[in-house]
């Protein structure tokens, strides 16, 4: 398995655009449905008139007068994983996010984004950055607090409690993990770096499906989100043993939301990464971890280096709601 991963790293040496172009191609063909993301009631729910949850795989909103959230359930059976990856919440829906989190039993929100990028807002402020100072979604039912906050090189772990408002349930402890080094349409600085990251992540216990799924956003929940959960699940195959391929892997991801992972670059760095823990895991026999030894230098395929600029579509900007 890892051997094989390594010589699939070494033979797209310079095919990342081409191999990410494959992918795309195919992807194409799936073409599901998203009839009620663009019910017109629905159009004030989406932060990206382009990107929209199948409605297969469309996670729903339990109480209330709509059901609808722009998020989608990513399912890997063989690997026995579930992760809800939705957008970056708008001033309207950020009550939403939170209501879904509870009901659908989630422990953490991973956050892949920063709120501001490149002096646009790529989402809203949906959690209270003062302990003591709760932030209230009256409409929706639902009350989040900040209890602690313990900051990293290149993320913070909060520890929120959500409450529900007239109501007797307990409240809930739900970690938020929050990446703050990775821009969109970008990469995270080295495959360690993410990893640590997974690693704090995996940690907590809250990718297990002993619990809820994970809620996974960035701003439109399919570039950064999707590179997360590609290399979580195939990390999954590596330790269970599970022969896989990562191209195939993505291709079934991308049956339950579209437009995973969003550029050549952030493929690559998915391949570095899993062949990164392929590594580890062999040394591991030995008893012990070692660093990276997969180059992240950008010298070996400058031709993908070029990064999509994020300006040309209509984005729904948060001042409405
Ligand atoms: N219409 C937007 C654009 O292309 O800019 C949609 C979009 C935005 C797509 C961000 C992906 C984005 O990246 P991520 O999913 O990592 O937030
Ligand atoms: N802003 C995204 C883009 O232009 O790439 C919106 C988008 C999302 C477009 C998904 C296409 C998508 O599907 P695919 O990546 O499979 O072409
Ligand atoms: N909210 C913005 C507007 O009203 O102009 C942007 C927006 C427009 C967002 C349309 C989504 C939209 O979806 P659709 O084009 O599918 O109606």
């Amino acid at each position: 398995n890892v051997d094989r991963i390594v010589a699939e790293i070494e033979q797209q040496h310079h095919g990342w655009e081409r191999l990410f172009h494959e992918i795309k191609l195919t992807a194409a063909n799936y073409e599901l449905p998203c009839k009620v993301a663009k019910l017109q009631v629905n159009r004030l729910r989406n932060r990206y008139r382009d990107v929209s949850p199948y409605d297969h795989s469309r996670v729903k909103l339990l109480d209330g007068p709509s059901d609808y959230i722009n998020s989608s359930l990513v399912e890997v059976e063989t690997a026995g994983r579930q992760y809800i990856l939705s957008q970056g919440p708008l001033p309207s829906t950020a009550g939403h996010l939170w209501q879904m989190v509870w009901e659908q039993n989630s422990k953490a929100v991973i956050m892949l984004n920063k709120v501001i990028e490149k002096g646009a807002r790529k989402c809203h402020q949906y959690w209270p950055l003062e302990m003591e100072m709760p932030m209230t979604f009256a409409e929706d039912g639902y009350e989040i607090e900040l209890i602690s906050e313990d900051n990293m090189a290149n993320f913070i772990v909060r520890t929120l409690k959500l409450s529900r408002l007239d109501s007797s349930e307990e409240d809930r402890i739900i970690y938020q993990f929050h990446y703050i080094a990775w821009p969109d349409f970008g990469v995270p600085e080295s495959p360690n770096a993410f990893l640590e990251f997974l690693t704090c992540v995996r940690s907590k216990k809250v990718l297990e499906n002993d619990v809820g799924p994970p809620v996974i956003h960035c701003s439109a929940g399919i570039g950064r989100s999707g590179t997360f959960a590609l290399v979580d699940t195939c990390l999954v195959f590596l330790e269970k043993n599970i022969p896989f391929d990562i191209k195939d892997t993505l291709l079934e991801m991308r049956k339950y939301r579209m437009g995973l992972i969003q550029t050549a670059q952030q493929l690559r760095f998915s391949y570095l990464a899993i062949a990164e823990c392929a590594r580890r895991l062999m040394d591991d026999k030995d008893g012990h971890f070692t660093s990276s030894s997969v180059s992240d230098s950008e010298s070996d395929d400058s031709e993908d280096g070029s990064q999509k600029s994020d300006g040309e579509h209509q984005e729904n900007g948060d001042g409405v709601s």
